[in-house]
């Protein structure tokens, strides 16, 4: 089974381009994985757990780029005059595995923040975890036929996509019912955490679509930069915006570490609902 990436030559400019897209999303996974460390002690215990998830994701999400950007440069040769595939075969199928992970810790973290706890935790983050893996895995199977069989990859798609809906319709439904319980004014914030998601993680299909839409090495190209700009977003960002939902609601439930952690960035009376 092979990915499109493998069926074309690179310009150097596009060889290079995948290969500096690549290592800056491992750059920008172990900076946030650093800051995430740091921040953790504003963090109230309660909450932490979430930042924590952030550290995880963090790990996995610099490991797996690390050995895309190694994959990428080991799957093709330079001739002299363009950039053409060796033996070795590149494959964006590595991703999708890494989501199985990945996604389970995105979702539970936005739980922890959103004041879901004991049984109805469990319930909905094994509710989301399902509808998660769904999608996971039939994408997996749709995008290994992305060279053979354009029919197999959309129809693949479009049951992945069901699965996709339904979890968003319980991360929409879940934020919007918890955002009032939400201390220190943070239910604006996770407003917006809501709208990020539905741009960042709408990206990953658009890239599973490339071969459709733009079957060529540019369309390869855009792909890196489609999953690049959803993963920093979907992870990095995501996290930066949880942890600071987390602090806030910590100072709102008296932290005096985050207290004066948002004192210190400017914020000093700190609102208690
Ligand atoms: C697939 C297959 C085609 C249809 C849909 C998909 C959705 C993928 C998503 C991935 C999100 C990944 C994240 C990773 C974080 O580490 C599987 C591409 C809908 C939403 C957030």
């Amino acid at each position: 089974m092979k990915n499109i990436e493998s069926l074309f030559e690179y310009t150097v400019g596009q060889f290079e381009a995948i290969d500096h897209l690549l290592t800056m999303g491992v750059g920008a996974h172990l900076a946030a994985l650093v800051f995430f460390i740091l921040v953790s002690r504003f963090v109230a215990p309660k909450y932490r757990v979430a930042t924590a998830l952030s550290c995880i994701v963090m790990v996995s999400a610099g490991l797996i780029l690390f050995s895309q950007a190694t994959m990428w440069t080991d799957a093709f040769a330079f001739n002299g005059r363009v950039y053409e595939p060796t033996d070795l075969t590149f494959s964006n199928g590595y991703r999708y595995v890494n989501w199985m992970v990945t996604i389970p810790c995105l979702l539970t973290q936005l739980l922890i923040v959103l004041n879901i706890r004991g049984a109805a935790l469990f319930k909905t983050a094994a509710a989301l975890i399902f509808f998660a893996w769904g999608m996971i895995i039939t994408g997996y199977v749709g995008q290994l036929y992305e060279v053979e069989s354009i029919d197999q990859l959309l129809v693949w798609g479009a049951i992945s996509t069901a699965f996709f809906v339904a979890m968003n319709w319980i991360v929409g439904t879940k934020i919007f019912t918890s955002r009032k319980t939400m201390l220190g004014g943070a239910g604006s914030t996770i407003t917006k955490v809501f709208w990020l998601m539905m741009f960042a993680w709408t990206l990953y299909p658009i890239a599973y679509l490339i071969p459709w839409i733009a079957n060529s090495a540019e369309g390869v190209v855009w792909r890196q930069l489609l999953f690049t700009i959803a993963d920093i977003s979907s992870k990095a960002v995501y996290g930066l915006m949880i942890t600071y939902i987390a602090i806030k609601q910590s100072a709102a439930s008296g932290y005096i570490p985050a207290q004066q952690m948002l004192n210190l960035i400017g914020q000093d009376s700190v609102q208690t609902k």
